[in-house]
C-alpha cells in the first residue's frame, strides 16, 4: 500500500470510529472528551496531520482535503450530539420540575395564639401606643414588694393566709404585680409610664370566676401634675381602642389600699353593666416608700385581670377553659 492510500484509510477510520464513540456517549462531558480526543490541539487529527510533511508535495492537496473532510464530519458529527444531549438534559430537567396543582395539598398543622395571650399582647398593644414601656420582675416577692411598700400593712385583711400563698422561707408567690412597679420605681426617676402584665397566685377556690393562678396587667404613671382627669382620660382611649367606640363607662368610689382616691370602672357591654378594673391616684405612701416626693409627683394607677378580659372578649363562661389544653375549645381562637 502506498503512504497515500495508507493515511487514506487512517483517515477513514478515524472518521468511522469517531463517529461511532460520538454516537454512544450519553453526557456531554464524555462529548467534550471526544472532541480533545480526535480535534484537540494533540488529537488525532493532528497527529495525522504531522506525517502528512512525508508525503510528495503533489499528494499533499488530497490528503489535505480528506483531512478537512473528516474534521468537517467529525466536528459536526459533535455539534450535533451536544444539540442532541442538552436538548434531552433540559428535558429531564423541565420534567422534575413539574407541578402537578391538582395534587391534594400536604397537610400542616396551624399553631394559635392562646386568647388569653392575645388579650394580653393587645393590651400591651394598646399601651404601648400611649407611649408605655413594659416592666417585668419576680414572681417569687418578698413580704416588702407585695405588701409592705404598697401600703398594706401587717394587719390588712388582704394579708390573710387564706389569700396569699406564703413559701418555708417567709417569702411569697406575688399576689399582683405592683410589687414590679415598686421595683422599678426605686430604679428610675419620674416622669414613668409602664404596663406591668404578669402571673400571680392567690389562695382562692377555684370555681368558674376565681382560679389560683391568673394574670394581671397593671399600669402606673408618674409624673408633676398628674390628675384623676389624666387617669380617667387614659381608661376611656384604652378600654375604647378594647372594646370598640363609644363604650359607655362609669366610674365608681372603691377603696384600694395602694391608691387613694380609687374606683372601679364598669363598662356597658352588650347591654350589661361589667365591672372590668380597678384604677385610682396613688398613695403617697407608696410615693414616698420609694423615695418620690409627693409634694412635687403625683401619680396614677389601675389594674386588672387579663383573663376576666379574654372571657369577655370571647364569650368564655368559665376561666377554667383558659387553663385546660382542650383542643377543642383552642381550635374556636
Ligand atoms: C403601684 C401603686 C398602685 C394598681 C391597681 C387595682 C386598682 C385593681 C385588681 C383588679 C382585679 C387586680 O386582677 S385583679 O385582682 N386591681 O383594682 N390595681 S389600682 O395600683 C397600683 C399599682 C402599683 C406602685
Amino acid at each position: 500500500m502506498t503512504q497515500l492510500n495508507d493515511l487514506q484509510t487512517q483517515l477513514k477510520t478515524l472518521q468511522t470510529d469517531g463517529m461511532a464513540a460520538i454516537d454512544a456517549t450519553s453526557t456531554l462531558d464524555d462529548l467534550e472528551q471526544l472532541r480533545v480526543k480526535y480535534l484537540g490541539k494533540k488529537g488525532q487529527l493532528s497527529q495525522i496531520l504531522g506525517g502528512l510533511g512525508k508525503l510528495p508535495a503533489e499528494e499533499r492537496p488530497q490528503i489535505g482535503a480528506i483531512v478537512n473532510e473528516v474534521k468537517e464530519a467529525l466536528q459536526m458529527g459533535l455539534d450535533n450530539k451536544r444539540i442532541a444531549l442538552q436538548t434531552a438534559q433540559t428535558q429531564v430537567q423541565l420534567e422534575a420540575e413539574v407541578l402537578d396543582v391538582t395534587m391534594p395539598g400536604a397537610y400542616s398543622p396551624q399553631g394559635r395564639v392562646h386568647p388569653l395571650n392575645s388579650t394580653i399582647d393587645r393590651v400591651i398593644e394598646i399601651f404601648v401606643g400611649l407611649g408605655y414601656t413594659v416592666a417585668q420582675g419576680p414572681e417569687m416577692e418578698t413580704d416588702y414588694y407585695n405588701f409592705e411598700a404598697l401600703n398594706t400593712p401587717a394587719d390588712h385583711p388582704a394579708r390573710d393566709m387564706q389569700d396569699t400563698f406564703y413559701l418555708p422561707d417567709g417569702n411569697l408567690l406575688r399576689t399582683q404585680t405592683s410589687s414590679v412597679q415598686i421595683r422599678y420605681m426605686e430604679e428610675n426617676e419620674p416622669p414613668i409610664r409602664i404596663v406591668a402584665p404578669g402571673r400571680c397566685y392567690r389562695r382562692d377556690t377555684v370555681d368558674a370566676t376565681h382560679s389560683a393562678v391568673f394574670h394581671q396587667i397593671e399600669l402606673l404613671a408618674v409624673d408633676e401634675g398628674l390628675t384623676f382627669t389624666d387617669l380617667k382620660g387614659t381608661i376611656k382611649v384604652f378600654l375604647e381602642a378594647m372594646f370598640g367606640d363609644s363604650l359607655p363607662i362609669r366610674f365608681r368610689a372603691s377603696y384600694f389600699p395602694f391608691t387613694e382616691p380609687s374606683a372601679e370602672v364598669d363598662v356597658q357591654w352588650r347591654g350589661r353593666w361589667l365591672e372590668v378594673m380597678g384604677c385610682g391616684m396613688v398613695d403617697p405612701n407608696v410615693l414616698r416608700a420609694v423615695g418620690y416626693d409627693p409634694e412635687v409627683y403625683t401619680g396614677f394607677a389601675a389594674g386588672f385581670g387579663a383573663e376576666r378580659f379574654a372571657m369577655v372578649l370571647h364569650q368564655i363562661d368559665d376561666i377554667r377553659r383558659l387553663y385546660s389544653s382542650d383542643l377543642r375549645f383552642l381550635r374556636q381562637f
